[in-house]
């Protein structure tokens, strides 16, 4: 069994204007597709090819210390990109609907308030790495971040929504702006799709 790098659920150019089908494709083709090959080269050398990305990345410690760093990085870039190009949609943006809705405004106390601390913190991140919404193992939303390819089911936690913050997710439409990137962002998240993860998630044990 090996990994293969997922179709989009959108063409290239159908996340334009905010995200340019330069930049998605490459991003996919080449990016996304290096940590899908390194990743079956990492997961056989560990001897986990025959496991789930989300069971590898959720029982790290059963892979040897020397081998873990490769399945860290490359099966965090896959599953990573994955869950982020699934986050998107052409006709994403606005604001969210249904049980996601209510819970952001209990816990951030309004939905501008919670897109402002995901944007800064997706903002001064430093370095490469993600901004995420997860659901914590108590039922509670929370904005983190991780670096470089570390992902939420290592730590314990469910993700909900990200964004890449490498530079390689922005540097070729959005230069050095980074915020400029952030922005954009919001017009293209899919809330129907954060709000499905956010039930399963709030439904499992
Ligand atoms: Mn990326």
């Amino acid at each position: 069994m090996s990994f293969t790098l997922p179709a989009l659920p959108y063409s290239y150019k159908d996340l334009e204007p905010y995200y340019n089908e330069e930049l998605l494709k490459i991003h996919h083709t080449k990016h996304h597709q290096a940590y899908t090959d390194k990743l079956n080269a990492a997961a056989k050398d560990a001897g986990v090819e025959n496991k789930t990305i989300e069971d590898i990345l959720t029982n790290l410690e059963e892979i040897s210390v020397d081998k873990r760093t490769a399945v860290i990085n490359n099966g965090g870039g896959y599953y990573n990109h994955t869950f982020f190009w699934e986050s998107l949609s052409p006709s994403g943006g606005g604001e969210p609907k249904g049980e996601i809705a209510e819970n952001l405004k209990q816990s951030f106390g309004s939905f501008e308030s919670f897109q402002e601390k995901f944007s800064a913190k997706a903002a001064t991140h430093f370095g490469s790495g993600w901004a995420w919404l997860v659901l914590t193992a108590d039922k509670k939303l929370e904005i983190i971040d991780t670096h470089d390819q570390v992902c939420p089911l290592s730590l314990g936690v469910e993700p909900l929504l990200t964004i890449d913050v490498w530079e390689h997710a922005y540097y070729l439409q959005y230069k050095n702006v980074r915020p400029d990137w952030i922005k954009a962002f919001w017009s293209i998240v899919d809330w129907d799709k954060v709000e499905q993860r956010y039930l399963e998630a709030k439904a499992s044990v």
